[in-house]
């Protein structure tokens, strides 16, 4: 069988295991390659760290794909999370179209905000050109934070209903993506959890974990390499939000029980065999 490829397109925060260093292992786990493209290196991710460096790589960009463009190379997926600028949002979008294929899946996770906050390093306009490159995916991972912001309205913090989560789905996908992911779901304060839908089969799931109490950094690109690894693999949605939500609740718990500071990242490194096992690759 043909090995799948995926441009992953994140910063590469040296410290503090999110984006790059974590899509890296865990989309390779999976069996897939992983071309990486680096947007920015920091020493230390965004959240929570005081005098981190920041080398911005924007211009890095198209060169590295008008390469790869050159070698004929195709990918699976394209699989984008951190942009640090509106240019940056503009250079992927140019990316998308050198390399979008009628039958590759563009997989853009939103991170700009959680917990009602945009980050810090975002103006109130950064969201409506996120909102413009959702509309190029087929895939899209938002959590409900991003979600609000995408269409423009409050933030809710829950407990959630049914018909909430269902119809921001719904007014998600009518923006183009296929298939729409939400993270951070729950509809009382056992359990925590994700929802999809699928537009072309009007059809949504939802998978739930016991919630471990607070907030642990990184855990949206644990989730979004999870799920990327999962659905190229020829999982259907409903299972590739299962694994991809077992395993970072089981990377969330086996670091609370460690008592590992919270910015450091989550322990994902030990998960990785039963990962490896619920995709069936073992
Ligand atoms: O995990 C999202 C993320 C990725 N990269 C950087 C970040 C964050 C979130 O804060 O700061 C640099």
């Amino acid at each position: 069988m043909k090995q799948k490829r995926v441009a992953a397109i994140h910063d590469i925060s040296c410290f503090g295991k999110c984006s790059l260093t974590v899509a890296l292992p865990i989309i390779s786990a999976a069996g897939i390659e992983v071309s990486a493209v680096p947007t920015a290196v920091l020493s230390t991710h965004t959240g929570g760290f005081e005098g981190y460096t920041y080398r911005d790589l924007t211009d890095d960009i198209l060169p590295i794909a008008n390469h790869w463009q050159s070698l004929d190379i195709h990918f699976d997926s394209i699989y984008t999370g951190f942009l640090g600028s509106f240019e940056q949002i503009n250079i992927v979008s140019e990316v998308f179209d050198k390399f979008k294929t009628k039958d590759n899946l563009i997989v853009v996770d939103p991170v700009m905000a959680d917990n009602g906050v945009l980050y810090s390093l975002f103006s109130e306009k950064f969201p409506s050109a996120m909102k413009k490159l959702c509309e190029k995916a087929d895939v899209i991972v938002p959590n409900i934070t991003e979600a609000c912001l995408l269409l423009e309205e409050p933030y809710n913090a829950g407990p959630y209903t049914k018909e909430y989560i269902e119809a921001l789905l719904r007014r998600l996908a009518a923006l183009g993506p296929q298939k729409v992911i939400l993270t951070g779901v729950y509809f009382d304060e056992l359990q925590l959890g994700a929802a999809s839908y699928d537009a072309e089969l009007d059809k949504f799931d939802y998978a739930f974990s016991d919630r471990v109490a607070g907030y642990f950094h990184g855990t949206g690109d644990v989730f979004g390499s999870a799920l990327v690894g999962a659905i190229l693999n020829g999982h259907e949605l409903a299972d590739s939000i299962r694994i991809a939500v077992d395993y970072t609740a089981q990377s969330i718990r086996r670091t609370k029980e460690a008592g590992t500071d919270i910015r450091f990242g989550v322990n994902f490194e030990a998960g990785l065999p039963d990962y490896i096992k619920q995709l069936h690759l073992s």
